[in-house]
């Protein structure tokens, strides 16, 4: 397992490299051009930029998140062709400078929504929560103007701009666009950049949809073990993989993590690691890694990556804002560093008590 830290840039991450070096056994930054709108190339130089930056600290750039997608692709219009090539050029670039895995989503219009960027929480800290009922109820260009509202909107990944200012345009494009067609329209797009991906030395990670259910009456695919499965066979090639994110799918109690990473986990090349704490109510809170402090068992996740074998990268997803850190909603130095200790903590332990391929583990008394 190889550690990563989602880093947004020079002048737009208010953590420095210097800081993230000083997390134990970090070996790579998870980057993007964030300042590059969905469906334009990503120049060569600009991506050797970052990896000189990152060089100067040691770190590696394999891990992209994200290069997202056109909303035409996703939409399956004609103008989508031209946005796949750029595409396509953008993995060949990427390629070339090394990069080796490329995360994205396939979510209309938002990516991944909350409904509070800052919710108190008893301990004093905050965090990001999702009130269901909030969401199932509002008007969407409501809910974004409620959002803009919070500081800090516009700098969360996925909200960009350029996409939400045409908002009423897309729900109206979507009115055609439901489940059935958005599978057609990803399918159309993996065959044309998997062999690209392939050839550039890329392994594609799809993220899933957060939370995994359709919001604002947008469908939503990426959601379950078995809409997983049917993506893996839309192009059975090693370069179609998955974003496995914990919290994401975990929204959705009936998905069992642990089980999908055992199943899956040869076509895993990027994990994504954090705790939520789900309610009856369909609302959820991010909490800290600690299994105790969540719904989902990190500890358990933890162990069936350990026993896939898997060797691909991991970051700590989401942090709560703690210790008065103003960070970008969900990722503060802080949070997330305990994050990293805590699955390292647990990786250790593993490795140290599994020998010749048994576990020891049962043994130890809890
Ligand atoms: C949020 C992130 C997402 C993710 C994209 C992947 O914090 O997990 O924005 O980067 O969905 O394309």
């Amino acid at each position: 397992m190889k550690m990563t830290f989602r880093w947004y840039g020079e002048n737009l991450d208010p953590i420095p490299l210097r800081h993230i070096r000083q997390i134990p056994d970090v070996s790579g930054i998870v980057w993007a051009l964030h300042d590059i709108p969905a469906g334009e190339c990503w120049p060569l130089e600009r991506i050797e930029e970052v990896k000189a930056q990152a060089q100067k600290y040691n770190f590696n750039i394999d891990v992209v998140e994200s290069v997202n997608v056109h909303e035409d692709i996703k939409l399956g219009l004609p103008s989508r062709k031209i946005y796949i090539e750029n595409y396509k050029t953008t993995l060949k670039n990427l390629g070339n400078a090394g990069v080796k895995v490329v995360c994205y989503n396939f979510m209309p219009v938002f990516d991944w929504t909350r409904t509070d960027l800052y919710k108190p929480q008893p301990d004093g800290s905050t965090t990001l929560f999702y009130e269901k009922a909030k969401a199932d109820s509002i008007n969407p260009v409501e809910f974004l103007e409620q959002m803009s509202k919070q500081e800090g909107l516009l700098t969360m990944p996925g909200w960009e701009p350029e996409r939400l200012s045409k908002i009423k345009e897309l729900f109206k494009a979507y009115e055609n666009v439901k489940e059935d067609k958005l599978w057609e329209n990803l399918k159309y797009f993996l065959e044309e950049i998997i062999p690209v991906a392939q050839e550039s030395g890329i392994k594609m990670a799809i993220h899933p949809d957060d939370p995994p259910w359709n919001i604002f009456g947008l469908p939503r695919i990426i959601t379950s073990r078995d809409n997983i499965k049917k993506f893996l066979s839309l192009v059975d090639n090693p370069s179609n993989g998955l974003t496995l994110c914990s919290g994401s799918l975990g929204a959705c109690t009936k998905n069992n993590i642990p089980g999908i990473v055992r199943e899956f986990g040869g076509r895993i090349y990027f994990a994504h690691i954090r705790n939520i704490r789900c309610f009856e109510n369909g609302d959820f809170a991010e909490t800290s890694h600690k299994t105790s402090d969540g719904s989902l068992d990190i500890a358990e996740i933890v162990k069936a990556y350990f026993d896939v074998g898997y060797k691909y990268y991991v970051r700590p997803d989401h942090g709560r804002h703690i210790w008065d850190e103003k960070p970008r909603p969900g990722y503060g130095l802080y949070d997330r560093s305990l994050g990293i200790m805590y699955i390292w903590g647990l990786w250790d332990a593993f490795k140290k008590y599994t020998k010749g391929g048994q576990s020891l583990w049962n043994g130890i008394k809890k």
